[in-house]
């Protein structure tokens, strides 16, 4: 390998002098704003402090077409990922070309302005084939650019007049020029990056550490506390998880700063990408592994990316880049030696124990509360992923009754709240539809606009509570299929949804009619009643149907509590 030794002189940023800035934020008060989205905040900080450099703005057409083809800016530049300003067709037809706007954050707080000095209407299509090499949902980025991102892209150069404020682990968020400060008072002259989104274990510790050794070099640990691939691991369990790995290193020889990216998980691309970056930060050789950057399947269920690809694309540029790229070795447990040894370096591989925990077997380990021995990752990291994570058994949850008015939704969540109070352990809420009506919702009717807005409003209520991990018993009659569907997606970002349907017939309630709204909706007096003159969606795919024809209230909750016992929710007594 070529020795590089790296250049720590700072790189250019696109802030003002604080004088200026000063000034500029009361005249930009007067300018048309644009409210960025937390990505064009990711964006505009790594473009204002140098991170994108030597981007000087959002792109414009021009260079935006020649990121697309091949990668480069107009004037020849290697840059392979768009940075666009994405607005609203109304947003952009309110503006002339040669205007200044102001970018604020989410709480209005101008952070630049920019003169725009191009406009145009993408081919989103082409940008998905070329970039992410699918036009498919699937791909993280490919959805978002298709149904998040607006359908005029602005362009042009920014004026920088504050950072985003981050009120999360300051003292471990540097800018590029900070870094190299850095770097240059601990007179580290060769520094390799590692990039990560995920908790670092034991291999994890042993291979960074053997590239930095490798290159005779210190090392950055970089973790992306930007925007990742949804379902992550949030970042704060995550960087608790690091500065728990970092004491794990010899003193003196790593550092971890934390990088405001928003990935767009485009494989190949977004490898060089990063490389760009770590070397705007003052890197000189970045690891790159198998399937970096990689976002999943796709919607035939292959891999986007070869698993070498990354690589293959990096090396091709890496003069350009500026940092050398160094092999992630794919290390595994020797359990005769009780040390880590690359995989493809062990000669007795037939004589030895090599043992290994795949990422799916670790969240299964997780979800389960099941052992995970000190030989795969480090106690503290364990404990912090348990924290925030519990296993399923000590999680929120909800529980979705629909049905008809009258099936025997509430008689039955009143009988499945008192179980769960008396297996005691987590906090129970009933959100009966009446109950629901006279508190949330007292000013809505039965429309099919405001039976929407009731039932958001639950799901909202027990999003809430799933996430502070009690349990949400709802009953309302939620007839349409797509707002229920809107709930469960509500919920399961925070816990498990179960959706119980309360069989019961309209027949059997009208012959019921406990509250004698079945003869009123008969007579007209009620208008929109639900099974009579407004309509049901039949729940197609609920984790649970119960008939309450001849059953007994008490075994149609104890029903509920066996499939919640099943999906792992409530201990096995
Ligand atoms: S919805 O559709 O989910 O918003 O309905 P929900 O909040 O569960 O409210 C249903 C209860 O309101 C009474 N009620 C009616 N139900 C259906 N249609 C009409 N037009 C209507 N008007 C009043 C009825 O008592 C329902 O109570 P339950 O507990 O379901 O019997």
């Amino acid at each position: 390998t070529k020795i590089m030794q790296n250049n720590l002189a700072p790189i250019p940023e696109l802030y003002v002098s604080y004088d200026s800035a000063q000034k500029l934020k009361v005249e930009a008060a007067d300018l048309t704003s644009h409210d960025l989205t937390p990505r064009q905040i990711c964006d505009l900080e790594l473009l204002m402090n140098g991170g994108f450099n030597p981007l000087k703005g959002f792109l414009s057409e021009e260079d935006y077409n020649g990121v697309v083809e091949n990668m480069r800016l107009a004037d020849g530049t290697l840059w392979p990922m768009p940075i666009t300003l994405d607005v609203s067709e109304e947003f952009a037809g309110s503006i002339e070309i040669g205007q200044d706007i102001a970018l604020r954050d989410q709480e209005g707080v101008i952070l630049a302005t920019m003169t725009v000095t191009d406009r145009w209407e993408p081919n989103k299509s082409v940008e998905a084939e070329k970039v992410f090499g699918a036009d498919d949902d699937a791909h993280p980025a490919v959805n978002y650019l298709h149904n998040t991102a607006g359908k005029i892209y602005l362009g042009g150069p920014i004026t920088g007049i504050q950072q985003p404020v981050h009120y999360d682990f300051r003292a471990r968020r540097d800018t590029p020029n900070e870094l190299r400060a850095y770097f240059r008072k601990l007179g580290w002259r060769k520094v390799v990056a590692f990039q990560t989104r995920n908790p670092l274990h034991r291999a994890h510790q042993e291979l960074t550490f053997r590239a930095a050794k490798e290159a005779q070099a210190n090392l950055l640990i970089h973790p992306i506390v930007g925007m990742t691939k949804p379902g992550d691991v949030d970042h704060f369990t995550r960087v608790r998880c690091y500065e728990a790995v970092l004491d794990k290193y010899p003193a003196s020889t790593t550092t971890m700063s934390l990088l405001n990216l928003a990935m767009r998980m485009a494989g190949p691309r977004e490898a060089v990408w990063h490389g760009l970056i770590r070397a705007n930060h003052g890197c000189t050789h970045f690891i790159v592994g198998r399937d970096h950057a990689g976002p999943g399947k796709n919607s035939q269920g292959e891999d986007f990316y070869g698993p070498y690809d990354a690589q293959d694309l990096y090396r091709a540029h890496q003069d350009e880049i500026g940092a050398e790229m160094v092999d992630f070795k794919h290390m595994v447990y020797v359990q005769e030696r009780a040390q880590y040894e690359p995989a493809d370096e062990i000669a007795d591989k037939d004589d030895v124990t090599i043992l290994n925990i795949s990422g799916t077997e670790l969240r299964r380990r997780l979800a389960e509360g099941l052992e995970i021995p000190e030989w795969f990752s480090f106690p503290e990291v364990v404990k912090e992923l348990r924290r925030t994570k519990p296993p399923r058994s000590q999680q929120g949850f909800t529980v979705f009754f629909t049905g008809f008015s009258g099936s025997g939704k509430s008689t039955i969540a009143n009988a499945l709240m008192v179980k769960l109070m008396e297996m005691g352990g987590r906090p129970v809420t009933l959100l009966d539809g009446d109950i629901v009506r006279k508190n949330l919702s007292s000013e809505l009717g039965f429309s099919k606009e405001h039976r929407d807005l009731n039932i958001r409003r639950i799901g909202y209520v027990a999003s809430e509570i799933t996430k502070n991990g009690g349990i949400a018993i709802c009953a309302p009659i939620a007839p349409y299929a797509t707002t229920r569907r809107a709930v469960r997606e509500d919920i399961e970002q925070f816990g498990a949804f179960v959706e119980v349907h309360v069989a019961t017939s309209i027949e059997e309630c009208e012959r019921r009619d406990r509250k004698g709204l079945y003869k009123l909706a008969r007579e007209g007096k009620i208008k929109e009643f639900t099974g009579i003159s407004d309509p049901y969606d039949v729940p197609q795919n609920p984790e649970l149907s119960v008939e309450t024809e001849n059953v007994e209230v008490d075994n149609c909750a104890h029903q509920v509590i066996l499939k919640l016992e099943s999906m792992g929710l409530i201990a096995a007594q």
